[in-house]
This record gives structure tokens, C-alpha cells and sequence, in this order.
């Protein structure tokens, strides 16, 4: 339900700000969260975003906040340590309420967050040069590596088995035994290919077995919009959409930014001919994130980096094709079949994957021998 300007301002009104006088508007490409551009129009100079958080995706809100404003505070610990005055260029600034704490709740039981905005900075929802998927994955390796020595224990599950790929393929399977017949007639051929690439569950789980992949605070969402690039240099100034922040694993996150990184068009493209792994901004992907992992990381991490990339484009078709057959209850649709054109988009993508996975395999070998 969309929400009016007045009951934006008054959101606002509730965390620790100077002005008096706001406006809004909505902001971002997000499928869960309500995202909106706050601006302070009493000296003109602040911005923030205000994000409600999907209670029906999140349902312990107090764990987002919480998991969030911890990583944030151990990165700017770390930050301060090496001497970065402005660490507040490169970190989520999380606003605290009037009455302290870090989210508004509202009479809904509706939960809010107010960031700072970062100035001179935009973000992309398909890469253009590879000087982005350099810098972007640079962010999201920093990030890990940032969080590599916090305990994860001391972090909350936020939502359980978000990356567990035998429980998707269970929610799957009993959604399709739901699914209206139209629905599944539509997806026929989606879902046999839901069966061809089943071999990537039986990995999973395999490597799962043999326990060698670490437990490591990961980001969960490392989606080319979820970070902030310079205005003026490309730069990344910092990863955004601390949401999912929690134990997990690095294949996962990887594999995410090659999911959105590397296809020249939007995950919702309709003409799948457009959509491809794009080697090159593999390549400086690749380069950005291990120039920052590459000491950290296990050798059966690196060894596995590729599989994340499969892993994890099959497991976001199924998640699409779940909610096509649950009648889109979970990501936000603009038409009855938008998620059933997602799924047909990433198994477009997953394919162009797995036909050149040796040449990734080999891009990874070469850069982390360095
Ligand atoms: C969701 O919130 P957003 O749009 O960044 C989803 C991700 C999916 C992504 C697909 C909490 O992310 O897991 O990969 O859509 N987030 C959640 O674009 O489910
Ligand atoms: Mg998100």
C-alpha cells in the first residue's frame, strides 16, 4: 500500500534530526523492502532513506536492526583503528530514534530505519564498464573482510535456510503441488529445467557434508544496486542494504554479484536472448573481490567460488518460480507474470554460466595464485 507524504514526514519526525520541514519520495528497485528519499529542506543540505521493513519477509524485525547497526559498529572500529577520519564516506550511518534505538515502530507494528544518503554517489541495476564490477566487488570483498574476525554467533538468523537450497527446492515442489493449473502450464518448461540442473542441489549438499565451507558474517543481498559508486571516479563509497547481514557463506555472496553483475540486462528482461555471463566483467569481478579475500579465503572456498555462481542463479530461478506458483506473495510483481519472466531470464543466465564455467574456473585459478 503505497503511504502518503504526511505519513512519511511524521516517520521521520521521529529519529534524531535537525529539520523541520521534509519531502520524499520513493527510491530504489528493491523487491521487499518500501525504500524512500528524505530531504531536508530547512538548510537543504541533508538527505537520507527511509526503508520500511517487509514484516511478511522479515519476521523479527529487531534482528535486521540489530545485525545491522552490530556490523556497522564493528566496521567503523576497524576503520577508526586504521585511521580513517571520514569513516562515515565509506558506512552506513544509521539515525537514532528520538526516545534512542535505531528503528521507529510505528502503531502498524510497522518497523523503520533512517540512513544517511550518501551525496555524489549513484547506483546501477545492470553494469555498464568493467571499472564497476571492479569497484563494486571490491566493496563486497572489503565487506567480508571487514566482518571476517566478528563472531558469528554474536549475530542473529534473520531468516532461517535463506540460502538453504534443499529447503527451496521443498518449498518449491509443494508450491507447484498448489499451483493453479494455468499457472503450472505456463511453467512447463521451467520446471523440467529445475530437474536438468538438479545436480546442483546434489553438489550443494555434498559440499555441505563435508563441512569445509567456513560459517562467515556475509552480506546475503550483494545485488549490483546495493552498492554506492562516486559520482566522480566510480569508486565504491560503500555496500548499502544491511538487511540480510547474518552467518553464511562467501559462495553464496559471490555468486550473487555474478548473478547481477555479469548480465548485461535486468534480471526481469523478457528477451532472453539479451541475457548472458559477460567474461570480461567476470574477470574484474573477480579481480576486485580477491584483491581484497584472496588472504582469507580457504582453499576450498576459492576452489568452489564458480559453483557459488551456479549455485546460487538456479536457487534465485527457484525462488522465482516458487512465488509465481504461490501467487506472488513474496517479491513485489508489476504483472501476473513477472516472476515467471525472472525464472526464464536466470535459467537464461545459469545456462550461459555453466557453458563457460572452465574459463571462469580458470580466471579464478590465475587471480587467487597471486
Ligand atoms: C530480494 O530486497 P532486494 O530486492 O534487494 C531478496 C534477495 C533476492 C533478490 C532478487 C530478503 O532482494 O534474496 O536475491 O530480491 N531479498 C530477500 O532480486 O529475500
Ligand atoms: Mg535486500
Amino acid at each position: 500500500m503505497e503511504i502518503g507524504v504526511e505519513e512519511i514526514k511524521k516517520v521521520v519526525e521521529n529519529f534524531d534530526v535537525k529539520g523541520s520541514s521534509f519531502s520524499s519520495r520513493k527510491f530504489g528497485n528493491g523487491h521487499i523492502n518500501d525504500s524512500y528519499l528524505i530531504e531536508d529542506n530547512s538548510d537543504g543540505a541533508e538527505k537520507f532513506i527511509l526503508r520500511k521493513i517487509n514484516k511478511y519477509v522479515f519476521k523479527n524485525p529487531d534482528a535486521v536492526v540489530n545485525n545491522s547497526v552490530k556490523a556497522v559498529n564493528h566496521i567503523r572500529e576497524k576503520l577508526l583503528a586504521e585511521g580513517v577520519k571520514n569513516y562515515y564516506d565509506f558506512l552506513l550511518t544509521f539515525i537514532q530514534t528520538k526516545t534512542g534505538g535505531f528503528a521507529f515502530v510505528d502503531k502498524n507494528s510497522d518497523y523503520w530505519c533512517l540512513t544517511k544518503f550518501f551525496a555524489d554517489s549513484y547506483t546501477v541495476d545492470f553494469v555498464e564498464t568493467e571499472k564497476q564490477a571492479y569497484e563494486a566487488a571490491k566493496a563486497f570483498g572489503k565487506f567480508q573482510k571487514q566482518l571476517a574476525d566478528a563472531d558469528p554467533n554474536e549475530f542473529e538468523i534473520v531468516i532461517p535456510d535463506f540460502h538453504n537450497l534443499s529447503k527451496r527446492i521443498s518449498a518449491y515442489e509443494k508450491a507447484a503441488e498448489n499451483a493453479s493449473d494455468e499457472r503450472k502450464e505456463k511453467a512447463a518448461e521451467e520446471m523440467k529445467t529445475v530437474d536438468d540442473f538438479f545436480r546442483i542441489v546434489e553438489k550443494n549438499n555434498s559440499l555441505n557434508e563435508s563441512l569445509s565451507i567456513p560459517l562467515r558474517i556475509t552480506h546475503n543481498d550483494t545485488k549490483i544496486n546495493n552498492v554506492m559508486l562516486d559520482n566522480k571516479t566510480d569508486a565504491a563509497h560503500c555496500v548499502i542494504d544491511l538487511d540480510t547481514v547474518m552467518p553464511g557463506s562467501v559462495l553464496s555472496d559471490f555468486g550473487d554479484m555474478v548473478r547481477t553483475f555479469t548480465s548485461p540486462a535486468e534480471e526481469d528482461e523478457r528477451d532472453v536472448s539479451k541475457v548472458k555471463m559477460r567474461l570480461n566483467i567476470f574477470k574484474s569481478l573477480a579481480a576486485g573481490y580477491l584483491e581484497e579475500m584472496n588472504g582469507i579465503l580457504t582453499p576450498s572456498e576459492k576452489e568452489n567460488l564458480v559453483f557459488g555462481a551456479e549455485m546460487i542463479v538456479y536457487e534465485q530461478a527457484v525462488r522465482f518460480l516458487t512465488d509465481f506458483f504461490n501467487n506472488d506473495m513474496y517479491y513485489k510483481t508489476e504483472y501476473p507474470e513477472h516472476n515467471l519472466v525472472r525464472t526464464k531470464n536466470q535459467f537464461a543466465l545459469l545456462k550461459s554460466i555453466t557453458e563457460q564455467s572452465g574459463e571462469m574456473e580458470k580466471i579464478v585459478t590465475s587471480l587467487s595464485a597471486n
